[in-house]
C-alpha cells in the first residue's frame, strides 16, 4: 500500500532534518567566531589526549577505563576544528598559518592524518594495551607536531 504524507509534513519533516545536521555544518557569523570555535575545540582534544598520553608516558596511572573515554572524547573532538578554518579567518587572535588557506588540500591531508592516528589510538586504547596505547599516542603526537611545525606560528 502506497502511503500519502500531507505537503506540509514533509516541509516539516525536511526542516526539522535541516535543523538537526545544521550543527556539524554551521556557518560563523564572523571570522573570529570561527577561531574561537577551532580553537575551543583543539583545547579539549589537547585535554584528552593529553590524558591518555600522559597514561601512556608514565605521568598519570594507567586506568584503562579512562585511557578508553578519554581517547573516544578526543576522537570525537579531532573531527570539529577544521570547520573553523573558514575563508577570512587567518587574520585576528590566531596563531594559524596564513599558508593553511593557500595549501589548503596539504593542510586537510595533514588533518586526516591526525584524524586517522587519533581514531587507532581511540581501537587501541578499548583494547586497553598499554603497549599498543603506547605506539598510538606516539603516532598521534607525530600527526600533531607536524601540523604545528608546518602550520602554527611560533
Ligand atoms: C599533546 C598536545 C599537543 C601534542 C604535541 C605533540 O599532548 O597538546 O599539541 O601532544 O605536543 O608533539
Amino acid at each position: 500500500m502506497k502511503r500519502h504524507f500531507p505537503p506540509l509534513l514533509l516541509t516539516g519533516a525536511a526542516l526539522l532534518g535541516a535543523a538537526i545536521a545544521l550543527p556539524a555544518t554551521a556557518q560563523f557569523a564572523k571570522p573570529e567566531d570561527a577561531i574561537k570555535y577551532r580553537k575551543a575545540a583543539f583545547t579539549v582534544m589537547a585535554r584528552h589526549f593529553g590524558i591518555v598520553a600522559g597514561m601512556a608516558n608514565g605521568k598519570i596511572p594507567f586506568d584503562a577505563k579512562a585511557a578508553a573515554d578519554n581517547a573516544e572524547i578526543a576522537t570525537v573532538m579531532s573531527k570539529l576544528p577544521y570547520a573553523g578554518f573558514v575563508d577570512g579567518s587567518d587574520k585576528g587572535e590566531t596563531k594559524a598559518e596564513p599558508k593553511i588557506w593557500a595549501e589548503k588540500d596539504k593542510f586537510n591531508a595533514a588533518a586526516t592524518t591526525m584524524q586517522e592516528a587519533m581514531a587507532k589510538l581511540n581501537v587501541a586504547a578499548k583494547g586497553g594495551n598499554l603497549d599498543a596505547i603506547k605506539a598510538a599516542v606516539g603516532e598521534t603526537g607525530k600527526a600533531c607536531k607536524a601540523c604545528h611545525d608546518n602550520y602554527r606560528k611560533e
